[in-house]
């Protein structure tokens, strides 16, 4: 990577800053060597590899100390680490993380248990929220969850679950009818073994990674399937994402970086009116939009990170903030990067071709760019009703 020079910004610790050193240095030795031709395979061996080398203790909390937590600091840098030099493992770490974000945050002594192994890799976890009509309006879920004595009986159809068919546990959000609307979900904790769980289909995108349709046929969950208290689902899987939202935006900073860097290296050596393309002021103007976007990105990215590591309880609005303009953001410095490339800019394989697909699913995934509007724009509407 070449500026660092972010590092030094107030937001930091000196312990981010060695570890992140220590993330690339690993990146570099390790990464080039996975397969990615089978995702499942090369996800799988991601997250075995990523539990040897001890960053996946950073994606959940540590069961054996009951006042530990998550540092949002830390899951920024090294998501953006790891996407600048591969995509697939920044998504392998970062749903280690999501999956098990409901556990960290809300389970039991006895559910956070299984956070050991998903911090060594040995067990990988899922969030399933989303349906076919209930992506972004997550108060409309229909998939059922219904007591029965003690149990629950889950049924319904989960969509664009990611790690699905090679998780080993699902985070699952139901109706459990409390209350109309939000105020009616709950969470609960579902192997991938459970009869009547169903993978119906498998979902290619344009950026390949285990991705599926889930069906919950009748799935019997004991009592202690549910995390947090019945009705709280709703606000569980707000929680989590306010979490993991500004970690988006930090994977977007790590594609973006890494396109800048490309870019940097294309036009200084190429050729073009008889000289090189950095000679060229239209060309300099690009790549100075491209410096500003990144570091202004990058700004929201680690002020929101900060925010909750501070233990600013709600940090909806920042996280928003840093998702929306660090991943519409670092989709423009891609577009620029592939247009400062030419015809080399979107042949297949080439390392810019590949970023420019790689960007486009964190504009959509937890909560799309016009969702982290209406975060936004509703609290500066509550903020202005209270001034009055
Ligand atoms: N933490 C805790 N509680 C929260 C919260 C948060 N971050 N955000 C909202 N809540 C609470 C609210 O305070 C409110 O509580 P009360 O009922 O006690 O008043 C309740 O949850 C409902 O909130 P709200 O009225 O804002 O809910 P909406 O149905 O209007 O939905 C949006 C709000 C659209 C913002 C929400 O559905 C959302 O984030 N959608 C996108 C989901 C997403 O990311 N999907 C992708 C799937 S994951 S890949």
């Amino acid at each position: 990577m070449a500026d660092d020079s972010f590092l030094k910004w107030p937001f930091f610790d000196e312990v981010h800053r060695d570890l992140t050193l220590s993330v690339r240095q690993w990146c570099a030795n390790n990464l080039d060597s996975i397969d990615h031709d089978d995702v499942d395979s090369a996800c799988r061996l991601l997250v075995t590899e990523l539990g040897k080398s001890g960053w996946l203790n950073h994606t959940a909390v540590d069961p054996s100390r009951s006042n530990d937590r998550l540092d949002v600091r830390t899951l920024c840098l090294i998501r953006e680490t790891l996407a600048y030099y591969d995509g697939l493992a920044d998504f392998a770490f970062a749903m280690q993380g999501l999956g098990a974000g409901a556990v960290s945050l809300f389970g039991t002594p006895d559910q956070r248990k299984i956070l050991q192994d998903t911090r060594s890799g040995k067990l990988i976890c899922a969030f399933a929220l989303s349906e076919q009509k209930s992506g972004s309006d997550v108060a409309n879920i229909e998939t059922l969850a219904k007591r029965k004595g003690s149990e629950y009986i889950l049924t319904g159809e989960k969509t664009w679950i990611s790690n699905g068919g090679i998780a080993d546990v699902y985070v699952v959000f139901g109706r459990t009818g409390e209350a109309p609307g939000s105020r009616g979900l709950s969470a609960f904790l579902v192997p991938a073994g459970s009869h009547g769980l169903e993978i119906v289909e498998r979902l290619d995108v344009i950026a390949p990674h285990p991705l599926a349709r889930v069906r919950f046929n009748g799935v019997k969950l004991p009592p202690d399937a549910i995390i947090g208290q019945p009705g709280e689902g709703f606000k569980i899987a707000m929680s989590v994402l306010d979490v993991f939202r500004s970690t988006v935006g930090a994977a977007a900073l790590g594609f973006a970086r890494r396109s800048f860097d490309e870019a940097l290296s294309r036009c200084s050596n190429r050729e073009l009116f008889g000289g090189p393309m950095t000679d060229l002021q239209m060309v300099q103007g690009h790549l100075a939009d491209m410096a500003l976007r990144i570091d202004a990105a990058a700004l929201l990215v680690y002020r929101a990170a900060w925010c909750k590591d501070q233990g600013q309880q709600r940090v909806s609005r920042e996280a928003a903030m840093a998702k929306l303009f660090a991943t519409e953001e670092s989709q423009k410095v891609i577009d620029t990067a592939v247009q400062l490339h030419g015809g080399d800019g979107v042949k297949k394989g080439g390392v810019v071709e590949s970023l420019y697909r790689d960007i486009r699913a964190l504009r959509i995934y937890e909560g799309a760019s016009d969702i982290q509007r209406v975060v936004i724009s509703r609290q500066a509407l509550d903020n202005h009703r209270e001034d009055l």
